[in-house]
Parts: C-alpha cells; structure tokens; sequence
C-alpha cells in the first residue's frame, strides 16, 4: 500500500472530525485509536472487496477454518505492518502529537481462546492471508472472552472480559448475511416425489448474524475474511414477537431473548476440561450450522454444481469442538439440495479434515446421545446412519473382533464420540508435532490408523513470525536485517542465513545489546506496576502459560524452592542471579491449578522479600497472561521452560516464539521441543527428564511411587515439608491439596521423577550462562533455525498435502 504520511495525516483528523467532532488536541487517547483504527480498515476496504470478488469470479479454492477458539490479540499494530504503513503511520502520527504506543495500548485483546489452540488459529489466519491463501476463520463472537485475571492475596479472582463494551473496531456486522440455525423440534419423515424426505416441526429458530474482521496480507494485496456468529432473536431489533408467546407475557419474551443470546455470549474458560455443558454444545452447532449455511450460499454464487463442492471449498476441522460440522453438511446435502446418500458421503468426506490437538483423555469429547437428539433430532439421525453405515463396515472388515468395533463405534453407552465421528467423516486426520501424531497413531488412534492409513499425517504446528519477532521485537528485527538483508521477513527460512554470524563478535555483542534493553525495559514496567526491583543482568527464566498440571509448573517451583534452601544454607553460594517470571491463568474450575497458582505467590512473596539471599533469586508472578503481554514478555527472556511431561504436551507453540526471541529452552522431549532440538542441534537446547516412551512405560507397569523419591529424596522432602508446615507463611491446610496430587495420589505427571535430572539441567544453565559469546552464540543459533517454525511453514504443508488449495495473487 502506498500512502505518505501527509495522506495519513489528512484523513486521520478527518476521521476523528467525523467519527466524534474532535480534533487531535481534544480527543482522548481512546477516541485516537478508535478514529485511527477505523481509518485502517477503510484503508484496506478495496483489498477486501477485491480479494472476495476475485475468489468468487473464479471459483478459487477457499479454505475455511472452523474454529470455536480465535485468540488473535490486538490488531492495530500487525495491521499497520501488514499493510506497509507502520513506519508511515508513527510518523504522522508523531507529527500531530500522538504517540502510537499509546494508542496501542487503548485496544482491548480480542481474547476470543484460552491458549495454544485458539493462538494457533490466529497464527495460520495470519499465514493464509500472508501467503496469499484464500483461507477465512470462522467461528463465535462471543461477547464475553477469556476472563480477565486478577491476582488478590496470591488468589486467582475472575473478572469478565467484557471487550466489546466501547465498540470493536475491526468488525463489520453483515446483516444482509445472516442465517438461521434450528434448534430443538421434531422430525417427520414424507414421501415426496418417489423421495423420503424429512419435515422439521416445532423448532426454535436462532438468527446468526455475521462480523465480519478483515484479515490483512503481509505485503500483498489479499485480504481474508474472519467471520465470527453472534446469536440474535429473530425478530428485527427490539421488537419482541410477543406472538409466539402468550400475548403480553413479557417476561416470558425477555428470558426468551436471552436465552438465545446466551448462546454466543461467553467463551468457556476450560482448555481440557469436558464438562458436557448443554450451552456448549449449542455454541458448537450453532456456528457450524451458519458457517456451513453460509459456505454453501457463497459456493453456489459461483455458479459451480453442488456436487464439485469440495473441489472449491475445504473445511477444516479445529478439534473437535465444530465435529458437527459432518452431518451439517450431510443434512444440507440430503435434506435441501435433495442428494442422494453415496455422493452426500463422499462429497461430506472430501471436503472435511480434522486437527487434533491433545491426548489428555479429560479433552475428548464425547456427548449424550439423549441431548444431541434433544437439541438436533435431525442431526441425530444422520449421526445414527453415519455410525450404523460404519459399524457395518467394519463387521466385514473385523468379523471376529467386537470388542475393536464397540472401541471404534462412534455412538457407544449412550454417548457419541466426536473424534471417531470426524476420521470417519473427513479425509485427513493430523497431530500437531512429529511425537503427537506418533502417539495418535501407535496409541490413541490406533485402529482407526490401521483402518484409514492414507487419512493420518503430521503438521508440526507454527507461529506468525511477523507478530512474534516482527512486531513484539522491532529492534531485533531491525538488526537481523542490517545482518541478512531484508528476504527473511517474507521467507522466514531465510533465517538460516544469520548461522553465519553466529561467531562474529560485533554480531553477538549487538544481539547481547538489544536483548539487555529489552530486559531493562521490562524491569522499569516490573517496577512502576509491581512495585518489585528486578535486576536486569540477571537471567530471565520464564514459563508463561496456561496453568496446568500436566505442564509442571510446579516443578520449576521446586528448583527455585531448592536454590532457595541452598541460598539459606549459603548466602555466598556462587549461582548466577536469576529471575523466575512465571504468567498463566487457570481455568476457574480446576482447582489444583488454582492451588499452584496461590503456591507460586507464596513462594515468591517469601524470597522476593528476604534480604539475606542478597537478591539472588526473584519470583514474580505476571498477572492476566494474554496476546499483549506475551508480546511484552517473550522478547525479554533469556531462557524458556518447556517442561511439561514428555508425551502430554501435543506441540507447544510459545516454544517457537521464545526461540525465535534468542532464548534457551530447557526443555524435555516432548511435543515441538524435539523438533527444535533437531533443528538447533543438542548443543543449543538443554533438555533432560524421562522421555515419551518411558513416560508411557511407567504408567502402563504402575512402576513408579512417588512416595519412595519424597521419603529418600532430601532436597525434595525438604521442600515438601516447607510446603505443608506453614514455613511459607500460609497455614498448614493451604496446599494440602497439592501434597495429595504429589504424594497420596502418586504424582500423575512425575514431577519428582523427573527432579534430579531437571536440577542438573539448570545448572548446567548457569554455568552456560557465565560464558557470554557461547551464550549469544547459541541465541543466534536458535533464532536462525525459527524459521523452519514459521505457521507460513506450515499453512504450506496444509494447503498442498490436505487442503489441495492454491495461493492466489490478488490484482
Ligand atoms: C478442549 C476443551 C475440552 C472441552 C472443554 C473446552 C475445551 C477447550 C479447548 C480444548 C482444547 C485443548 C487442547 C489444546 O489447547 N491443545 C493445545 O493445542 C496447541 C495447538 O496445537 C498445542 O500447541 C498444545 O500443545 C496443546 O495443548
């Protein structure tokens, strides 16, 4: 886009005119961003148009990412980047007074996710649109996003997230576009016309209204479409159609309405807790049954025959969360466009494809047959023929073998399984890294991989390096181009080219320079927020994300309780300072996480604010972890703790970003963690713990007892001890659920195990650290293999191996 900052400059002040009578001078910093904001989206607007009219007129291959989780952040600044007019943009901002940080800082996160799944959708929107992929997000504009965390005490409150409430920039609301989804009613079968058709009775009706957000190319002209449902009445406005109700029970109207609104009005706060909520599983269909809607209205815009459906679109499968997604578009197939079965199957079965992104148990979701015949009777039935269709199938296959056919039977004990139901009803079935998509294969999945061999494959997750070193880390980028030149910021592989570098001194001492601002930058927020005093030579040791058991904060809290006790038994004990930053929020409900949240806090009140370790060691706890603060965060650390047990942690995605920031992982061999280590080489990764496979082991002979390492560990029978006997300044009850999780209950996820081995990990961290050109050599080397982790990368591998979908250069 080309626009000097004059332009800029001129239409800014005409849009705060006419947005709200201002000018710069009396406008607050919000109403800046609001009127700036909205003058680049109009800037895009005939990209937008452009982009759609050329995918339309011929017939393009469109991919649709189905998705009940987008966790794309702010969007002001990748906008700007991604148009070409940041640099432009600070300027004449700069002119008139304004600074764009500020500004910047007005945008509420869209925090439409909990973590990794949602962050990933953002990132591949991001690549789609970069590569010049015709590819849109579809999904639920849920008026409330995750929560908003506050720390109180150490405790995790929850405070809701009420992010539309001054407005949304971005989105434009489509009321020409909306559709309605059925909910409840019965179903009648009739002949018509030789044809058993299926009649839909006594149904609520819910209108699906569209917003639309542009999703803005890096460099080029394509701008892609997130189209996000909200759940309206169907009656226009305020107007309640008190016909359908008793007339003048208007109370009835009222809980009526807000019933249907309820239905996109809060993302659950859960990333693997399946709680059979009813109000999820209407969220689910709901925005499957409008997306597909919608897909199939724009599709036969192009003029094309219904039947070549999947040689035009193809819908992919973000979990299993839009799993209904495969008898929506049978029933549409069957039911409106009057298909026969067969070709509905194959036409269903060549479009969809399926992401699965966990083998937690506790996430695979499984619903009451009772509540999906409820709620979707026609849905039900197609799901019944899907299964019966199956199963018959697999008695041919398996004749001998009922107990492998109830295993993969997609309705079984009452409950519909989600993930059979989509490898049965797709053509491709993908883990998320080359470990995950083994275990999918050799465990989890195992029948359906022995079944469908040709439906599994591996898609070793990515993330959006232009959000992630481009914009969180502009100095940074900056001086990898004065290094490389300028190729790598669309061919993120070009990265490779800095390897060169990695010994030269002037180089190292830069990359030293640049990542020391950062950290004093972070230290002078840290202080003027949190009132504490970081020392920005000390190490940054982070671990942001979200709180679960399975990824061991805990265990990092060991080591530091250890060095702690080390340091009260030596204060002159030689370590090298460090500081542990640890963010994450906790779903609302898991109280376990709840408890290591509280814990982290305990302990680090305790050592921030004892002076006889001579400031050695902080602990700080960064509260409402979200997009912007990991952008905040992520480019100051110096190492990443990537420490879940090996084998639970499907990919890993903030692995990435902190490697492409020059920071060292320490990590075990799980998820993406091995494939960085591949990349980088073991010299340049600092792992440790038991491995997959002996993870798997001791849960399969129940050899291990965590009890023996507590008893006969003193390090560790120490720290537990502290934990539980009002040491920390908590009373004695205060973690007790924690000392059940690892001592009565056998510490499900090793977190004893794997200590000893994770202690010497970290020391061989300090002496590493002491060596500074080894340091910055490493660092280097890390942020030049990023690029194989570039979700441009992988968006690659998507369109050619699954998607069959073809870049498309908009004019
Ligand atoms: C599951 C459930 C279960 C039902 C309740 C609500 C809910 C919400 C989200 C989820 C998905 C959890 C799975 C998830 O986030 N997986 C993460 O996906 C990342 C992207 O592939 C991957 O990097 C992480 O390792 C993986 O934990």
């Amino acid at each position: 886009m080309t626009l000097n900052k004059e332009a800029i400059k001129k239409d800014f002040n005409k849009k705060l005119m006419h947005m709200f009578s201002e000018d710069v001078e009396d406008a607050s910093n919000f109403h800046k961003y609001l009127a700036f904001s909205s003058l680049i989206k109009e800037y895009c607007s005939e990209n937008w148009f452009k982009s759609n009219k050329q995918y339309r007129k011929n017939a393009e291959k469109q991919v649709y990412y189905f998705s009940m989780e987008f966790l794309i952040g702010r969007l002001l600044r990748s906008n700007l980047l991604n148009l070409g007019i940041e640099k432009e943009s600070e300027e004449a901002l700069k002119e008139l007074g304004v600074d764009l940080r500020d500004l910047e800082e007005e945008e509420k996160d869209a925090g439409l996710g909990n973590g990794g799944l949602g962050r990933l959708a953002a990132c591949f929107l991001d690549s789609m649109a970069s590569i010049g992929m015709p590819g849109h997000g579809c999904g639920i504009r849920y008026k409330y996003g995750l929560f908003e965390q506050k720390i109180i005490d150490g405790y995790q409150v929850e405070i809701p997230d009420n992010w539309l409430k001054d407005g949304n920039a971005w989105e434009v609301r489509k009321d020409d576009k909306a559709v309605i989804v059925r909910f409840g009613g019965k179903v009648n079968p009739v002949m018509k016309n030789d044809r058993l058709n299926f009649e839909y009775k006594d149904y609520d009706e819910v209108l699906a209204v569209p917003y639309d957000m542009p999703v803005i190319g890096y460099h080029n002209n394509t701008v892609n479409t997130l189209r996000l449902w909200s759940a309206e009445t169907v009656e226009s406005d305020d107007e309640l159609d008190f016909s359908s109700f008793n007339y003048g029970d208007y109370s009835k109207a009222v809980q009526y309405k807000s019933a249907v609104e309820s239905i996109s009005k809060v993302l659950y706060p859960d990333d693997s807790h399946i709680q059979g909520k009813i109000l999820r599983l209407k969220q689910q269909y709901f925005f499957v049954s409008a997306g597909i809607q919608s897909i199939i209205r724009s599709y036969l815009k192009t003029g094309k025959p219904i039947n070549d459906l999947y040689k035009h679109v193809a819908i992919h499968i973000n979990d299993t969360h839009p799993s209904l997604s495969v008898p929506e578009l049978m029933r549409i197939l069957l039911d409106e466009k009057e298909i026969e079965w067969d070709e509905a199957w194959n036409i269903t079965t060549k479009t969809i494809s399926y992401t699965n992104h966990t083998i937690m148990a506790e996430a695979l979701e499984k619903w009451p047959v009772d509540l999906v015949k409820n709620l979707f009777p026609r849905i039900y039935m197609i799901i019944e023929e899907i299964n019966r269709r199956f199963v018959e199938k697999l008695c041919l296959s398996y004749p001998n073998e009922s107990s492998k056919i109830t295993k993969m039977a997609i309705i079984n004990n009452g409950e519909i399984r989600m993930a059979n139901m989509l490898i049965v009803g797709g053509h491709s079935v993908n883990g998320v890294a080359k470990l995950h998509t083994e275990i999918l294969k050799s465990r989890e999945l195992s029948d359906f991989y022995e079944l469908y061999p040709e439906k599994f494959n591996n898609k070793t997750n990515g993330i959006t390096h232009r959000r992630w070193l481009i914009q969180a880390n502009p100095r940074l980028a900056e001086f990898i181009t004065e290094t490389i030149g300028d190729r790598w910021r669309k061919h993120p592989k070009k990265l490779i080219e800095l390897l060169k570098y990695s010994k030269y001194s002037s180089v190292q001492d830069k990359m030293d320079e640049i990542k020391k601002d950062n950290k004093i930058k972070f230290a002078n927020t840290v202080k003027s927020r949190y009132g504490i005093i970081i020392d920005p030579e000390s190490i940054y040791d982070v671990q942001v994300k979200r709180l679960h058991a399975y990824k061991r904060q805990i265990l990092n809290l060991f080591h530091i309780m250890y060095l702690y006790n080390k340091l009260k038994e030596n204060p002159n004990l030689d370590i090298f300072p460090r500081t542990f930053i640890f963010a994450a929020k906790a779903s609302p409900s898991y109280y376990l996480a709840k408890d290591i949240i509280k814990l982290i806090n305990t302990v680090g009140k305790k050592i921030n604010n004892d002076k006889s370790i001579k400031n050695k060691i902080k602990v700080l706890f960064l509260e409402n972890y979200r997009v912007s603060l990991a952008e905040k965060i992520i480019p100051c650390a110096d190492i990443s703790e990537q420490i879940s047990t090996a084998s639970k942690e499907a990919s890993g995605t903030g692995n990435m970003k902190f490697m492409m920031n020059g920071a060292i992982t320490i990590a075990t061999l799980d998820g993406a963690n091995i494939e960085i280590r591949d990349e980088v080489g073991d010299d340049n990764i600092i792992t440790f713990g038991m491995s997959a496979k002996e993870v798997m082991e001791l849960e399969k002979n129940r050899g291990y007892s965590s009890s023996q390492i507590y008893n006969n560990d003193n390090r560790i029978h120490k720290i537990v001890n502290q934990i539980m006997s009002g040491y920390l300044g908590e009373s004695s009850g205060e973690f007790r659920n924690i000392y059940n999780h690892l001592i009565e209950k056998n510490d499900e996820y090793f977190v004893l195990k794997d200590f000893d081995s994770y202690v010497k990990a970290q020391e061989i961290v300090d002496g590493l650290y002491r060596d500074r050109k080894k340091w910055v050599e490493m660092s280097i080397t890390n942020i030049a293999h990023s690029g194989e982790f570039s979700s441009d990368n992988t968006i690659l591998k998507y369109a050619r191996q699954i998607w069959n979908a073809k870049k498309v250069k908009i004019y």
